[in-house]
């Protein structure tokens, strides 16, 4: 008996001793990243202004990681904005409250505040990203989340030599925070934007005679090798075409997930969407273009973003690279042709298991609605002031968050009667 109790303790200190490794070994892996929000003088389009930046720059700083390991993001608001910062895409297994949408896990970090988020990384492996979640803020403050296949395991295609992160943005002239609050105020539709960059650079087709020439971002390649380009649509509105003159493009991955490759020669990525893509240099050693333009319909930005793939060794540089002929604004059997194509990998090593039953069915309808205004005073359709909707329901800008009001029990933030169908069908 007292042997028993003997081990029984001695098993019981090996525990703690254990846990006490564990808590250690846990600590270590939980890096710290500080970031400090503030505004930043910018040029692009010939003209300069102040944007909110994170550490100064534009697009943000990348984030590198591992599958499944824990970051820690200190963000530090010296700007003059509420802001929030959204990890796109990361699933975050309860650990809401580091989520980042404003007023729904979170209440902004105000000027002068500071908040620790915690970023769990659990099933996703590719490229994603992050990005301030409040009111336009995104429209700089934004940058590349890059997550490793975990130590021990590797791509399900063979390593690229080198991995470029492409950032697709949007250029507006005026301040964002005062165009997105101009149009809330009016009910118009808010501007378009005045040029899309590739990391930050608008690219040659920004021609200005009044200043100097627009900056061009640009990646060394070498003949032979095959390099990964990790491309984030972090565009306010308008999905995109991607091409790269002269070049086969294989998409590999999308939104944090391997897919069944795709071999194309132009993508389409929507806003918030990304896309791991291999890119051979097996053409005559040059300088190409690639380029972005818009996929749209009715009222958007109808600029060409470039940047350009310059191929090592000794050649005589064109003096205009080969240029991608882009699918046109309204190819929508481009788009069908290359979405029909998504098919998740679902190997052994990374299996997709998709829930087989279904519990409660939801039918939502997202729209674009008008809500009126009075004496037709606004500037949307008909007077009337545009709303977007989820099964005719607007969302309205409570005063504490969603999430501590779920939490908290607390009464009149949210109902609980959202529709699980629209009011009309159509
Ligand atoms: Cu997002």
């Amino acid at each position: 008996m007292e042997l028993m109790k003997m081990s029984l303790k001695l098993a019981f200190l090996g525990f703690l001793v254990l846990n006490v490794f564990a808590v250690l070994s846990m600590a270590q892996t939980r890096r710290t990243v500080h970031w400090v929000l503030e505004e930043t003088n910018y040029t692009r389009l010939c003209s300069s202004k102040n944007i909110l930046t994170v550490n100064g720059s534009f697009p943000g700083p990348t984030l590198h990681v591992h599958k499944g390991e824990t970051l820690i993001v200190n963000v530090q608001n010296q700007g003059k904005y509420n802001v929030t910062i959204h990890w796109h895409g990361v699933k975050q297994p309860r650990n809401p409250w580091s989520d980042g949408p404003e007023y729904i896990t979170q209440c902004p970090i105000q000027p002068g505040a500071n908040f620790s988020y915690e970023i769990i990384f659990s099933t996703e492996e590719g490229t994603l990203w992050w990005h301030a979640h409040s009111d336009w803020s995104r429209a700089t403050v934004h940058g590349p989340i890059i997550v490793y296949p975990a130590n021990g395991t590797t791509y399900p295609y063979s390593k690229p030599s080198e991995e470029f992160p492409i950032v697709l943005a949007s250029w507006f002239k005026g301040d964002v925070m005062e165009l997105i609050q101009s149009a809330l105020e009016s009910g118009a539709e808010p501007n378009q934007s005045d040029a899309f960059t590739i990391n930050g650079q608008t690219g040659d087709l920004y021609k200005n005679e009044n200043c100097t020439n627009p900056g061009t971002f640009r990646i060394l390649v070498d003949y032979g090798k095959t390099y990964l380009l990790r491309i984030i649509n972090s565009i306010m509105n308008e999905e995109m075409f991607f091409m790269v003159a002269q070049h086969n493009l294989t998409v590999v991955g999308m939104d944090g997930a391997y897919i069944k490759p795709i071999y194309t020669d132009y993508i389409m990525i929507t806003p918030g969407q990304t896309m791991d893509v291999l890119i051979t240099a097996n053409q005559s050693p040059s300088e190409y273009y690639m380029a972005a333009r818009a996929y749209a319909g009715l009222q958007y930005d109808n600029t060409t973003t470039t940047a350009i793939v310059q191929y090592s060794g000794n050649y005589t540089a064109p003096s205009t690279p080969a240029f991608p002929i882009l699918p046109n604004y309204t190819d929508i059997d481009a788009v069908t042709n290359f979405t029909r194509q998504m098919k998740a990998l679902n190997s052994k090593e990374h299996p997709v298991d998709v829930p087989q039953t279904v519990d409660t069915k939801l039918y939502i309808t997202l729209s674009v609605n008008t809500l009126p205004c009075v004496n037709s005073s606004c500037d949307g359709p008909n007077g009337d002031r545009l709303a977007a909707s989820l099964n005719n329901i607007s969302f309205v800008t409570p005063e504490v968050d969603v999430l501590l009001a779920y939490h908290n029990q607390l009464q009149g933030i949210f109902t609980k009667d959202f529709p699980s169908q629209p009011p009309y069908f159509f």
